[in-house]
């Protein structure tokens, strides 16, 4: 028996023992041919809807008991011209896996979101600080190189992602409507316990959220998935609507109410298996209007703030401790907003979360930026103009908890 591997992009299982291999010669021999022609990939074609070419795809010489063994990726020869390749692929939809996905299987965590609920800009902020204080936990995060071409790579989206936000101060734009969309594929592992996941966001424009296509789609792949971000927008909320209005700041974007995106992923739930079963991080996005308005807003938040008043951020990026206890403190005071008429008024969704989920849901309040775009849309920072992204890692870190085998007892 090999290893058994959900494909990140199709979200068919294989066992690993089925890999095939697309031959990586594109060198040209001495009369200036190409040796290993391109040709129409009907597979590639499908999946993307769009005529695609590929070099020679071939399955790897196994050995007569091989399929009893998992397969062990190594340099295959291709039978057309020899070229020792190790670009394997799929063998439903023929899209490029990263290596290790291929030789250790892979447990996918997803992200989900509607309309300009923060996902883009959130992802964004969630590695880049996975990468500066994931050591703190002995973790460590890896966007693939893996796609069509160099600007599919997560690598590369994510850097000029990051140049936006991080070195010109300003939210990334909203993402393109498009009908296929390009998984971001981020490798997570324990480097203490060895144990290894993949982050897999679907930067799907918020409308696609509503399409039954996509909704299909969405469906099938949460219901592949471990485990759940699931963004909500704090925008969306009346309350602070009318407090930010008050308060002369605008605030052009069109939040999605806490009602559509709970609706749309309680339409997801078809078939059997139910996605209660599954650790689920419902995250309020854009916490940094909570902080800053509380008075307005009636919230207390002492337990967001440190005894100076400035905003606390993850315990563990100071003391290189998982602290759970902090967790269940936002948790619960989240809770009581949404749950106070006065305040967010949301008690119904908290209702159905809390009896639904149970201890496999809880609520975090993140910020991307640590502070409100100004009305240029620019980024002020903190008192240094540093971006300051705040709790955003709170919710992954409890997911791997939940997920388990990510920290040491
Ligand atoms: N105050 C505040 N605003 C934020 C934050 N993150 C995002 N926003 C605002 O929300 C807008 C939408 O954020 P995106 O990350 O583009 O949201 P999205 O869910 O990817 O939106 P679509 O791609 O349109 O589906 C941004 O343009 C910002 O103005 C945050 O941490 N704080
Ligand atoms: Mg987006
Ligand atoms: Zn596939
Ligand atoms: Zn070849």
């Amino acid at each position: 028996m090999g290893k058994r591997i959900l494909c990140p992009y199709c979200y068919q299982h294989f066992d690993n023992n089925e890999i095939e291999v697309e031959c990586e010669n594109n060198g040209l021999n001495s009369h200036g041919d190409l040796v290993c022609e391109k040709r129409l990939n009907e597979k590639l074609s499908n999946h993307w809807g769009n005529d695609l070419e590929s070099h020679r795809v071939f399955k790897p010489k196994l050995g007569l008991f091989s399929f009893l063994f998992p397969y062990k990726p190594k340099p295959e020869s291709c039978p057309t011209c020899g070229y020792l390749s190790q670009r394997f692929i799929c063998p439903n939809c023929n899209n490029w896996l990263p290596k290790e996905m291929v030789e250790k299987g892979a447990e996918i965590i997803s992200v989900i979101g509607g309309p300009a609920s923060g996902k883009t800009n959130y992802i964004v902020t969630l590695i880049q600080q996975m990468k500066k204080y994931g050591n703190k936990l002995s973790l460590s995060i890896i966007p693939q190189q893996v796609g069509r071409k160099k600007e599919e790579f997560t690598s590369y989206k994510y850097e000029k992602a990051r140049e936006i936000i991080f070195d010109m101060k300003m939210p990334v734009p909203k993402t393109a409507v498009t009908k296929h969309e390009i998984p971001w594929i981020l490798r997570l592992e324990s480097v203490e316990t060895g144990k290894a996941v993949y982050l897999v966001f679907y930067d799907t424009a918020g409308e696609n959220f509503k399409d039954s296509d996509s909704i299909r789609k969405n469906a099938q792949y949460l219901r592949e998935s471990k485990a759940v971000i699931c963004v909500l927008d704090t925008l969306s909320i009346k309350r602070i609507q009318k407090v930010l209005e008050s308060n002369d700041i605008d605030n052009n974007d069109v939040a999605t109410p806490f009602d559509e995106t709970l609706t749309a992923l309680f339409n997801f739930q078809t078939g059997d298996k139910n996605l209660s079963d599954k650790p689920f991080a419902f995250v309020m996005s854009k916490f940094d209007v909570v902080i800053d308005h509380h008075e307005d807003l009636g919230c207390d938040v002492s337990m967001f703030l440190n005894e100076d008043g400035s905003p606390r951020n993850s315990d563990f990026i100071k003391t290189g401790q998982l602290n759970l206890a902090q967790i269940e403190q936002a948790h619960k005071a989240i809770k009581s907003y949404m749950d106070d008429a006065e305040i967010w008024d949301a008690s119904e969704h908290s209702f159905n979360i809390v009896s639904k989920w149970g201890d496999n849901a809880r609520f975090f309040g993140v910020s991307s930026f640590g502070c409100m775009p100004d009305e240029n849309a620019t980024l002020q920072g903190d008192v240094e103009g540093v971006i300051q992204p705040y709790r955003v890692m709170d919710p992954l870190v409890w997911v791997l908890y939940k997920v388990g085998g990510f920290f040491k007892k």
